[in-house]
C-alpha cells in the first residue's frame, strides 16, 4: 500500500501498480451479487452503529451526507476474480471525516459496512482509516452509475474489491471481529491482493475472527 498526498491537486494518489495474477480487461466490468437498489432520497439514511463513543446510534440523512467535506483518491481495483481496473478517480467523504461526526468506542478494532440487500463487508479499523478508503459518490468527477453503487459505495483500494462495498447504508463499529457477506463464504478476512489472500484457507492464525 504506496499512497502519497498531492498537495498541488489536493488529491491522495496510490502508486499505480498490478499485483500478483491480476490483468487488465478490456473494457470496465461491473460485478455484483442481486438486483441494483433503486435511490430514494427521502427514505435513505446512512447509519453509523454498534460500539459508538455515545453508545447512540448515528442517522444521517442523503443532504447531510452531501454536505460533508470531500476527498479526492485516484487508485486502482482489483478484483480476486483477477481483473484490475486501473487509475480511478473517486471523491467522497473519507472515514475520518465520517468518525469525526459519529466517533467510535476507543476499544473498536474493526468495521462491518453494510449494503442494500444484506450485503456486507468487514475490515479491520486499520484498513478503513488508510489513506485510500472512501465512501464515494463520484467515480470520474461523475456521480457513481448506479450499478457502480449510486449513491454511495465504499472504496478500499489496497484490498480485494468485494471489499468495496456498493449501495452502502451504513457502518458498524465493532469490539470483535465478524465476517461479511463473502468472508463468511469461503474468502479471505483480510483480502490483501499484494499477498494474494484470496480465500479463507489461507489465513493466518489472527487474521479472522476467532
Ligand atoms: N453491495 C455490493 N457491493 C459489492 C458487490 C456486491 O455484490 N454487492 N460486489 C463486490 C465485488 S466482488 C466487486 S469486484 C466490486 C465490483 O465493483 P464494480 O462493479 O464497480 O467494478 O464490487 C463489490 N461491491
Ligand atoms: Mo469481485
Amino acid at each position: 500500500m504506496a499512497f502519497d498526498h498531492d498537495t498541488a491537486r489536493g488529491v491522495i494518489v496510490e502508486q499505480s501498480r498490478l499485483p500478483p495474477g491480476q490483468y487488465i480487461p478490456r473494457g470496465r466490468p461491473v460485478i455484483h451479487y442481486g438486483r441494483v437498489p433503486s435511490f430514494k432520497p427521502d427514505t435513505w439514511d446512512l447509519f453509523v452503529s454498534g460500539a459508538t463513543a455515545s453508545g447512540e446510534e448515528h442517522r444521517f440523512t442523503w443532504a447531510e451526507v452531501e454536505r460533508m467535506p470531500r476527498t479526492t483518491v485516484i487508485a486502482d481495483f482489483h478484483c480476486v476474480t483477477k481483473f484490475s481496473l486501473m487509475g480511478n478517480e473517486w471523491s467522497g467523504v473519507s472515514p475520518a471525516d465520517l468518525m469525526a461526526l459519529a466517533p467510535p468506542d476507543p476499544g473498536v478494532r474493526h468495521v462491518m459496512v453494510w449494503a442494500e440487500y444484506g450485503y456486507s463487508a468487514n475490515l479491520r479499523m486499520s484498513d478503513f482509516k488508510a489513506p485510500g478508503t472512501l465512501l464515494a459518490m463520484e467515480l470520474d468527477e461523475k456521480p457513481l452509475s448506479p450499478d457502480r453503487g449510486f449513491p454511495l459505495r465504499v472504496v478500499v483500494p489496497h484490498l480485494y474489491a468485494w471489499k468495496s462495498v456498493k449501495w452502502v447504508r451504513g457502518i458498524e463499529y465493532l469490539l470483535e471481529d465478524r465476517r461479511g457477506f463473502w468472508e463468511e463464504r469461503g474468502y479471505h478476512n483480510v483480502a490483501d491482493p499484494w499477498g494474494e489472500q484470496r480465500y479463507s484457507y489461507q489465513e493466518e492464525p489472527g487474521e479472522g475472527p476467532p
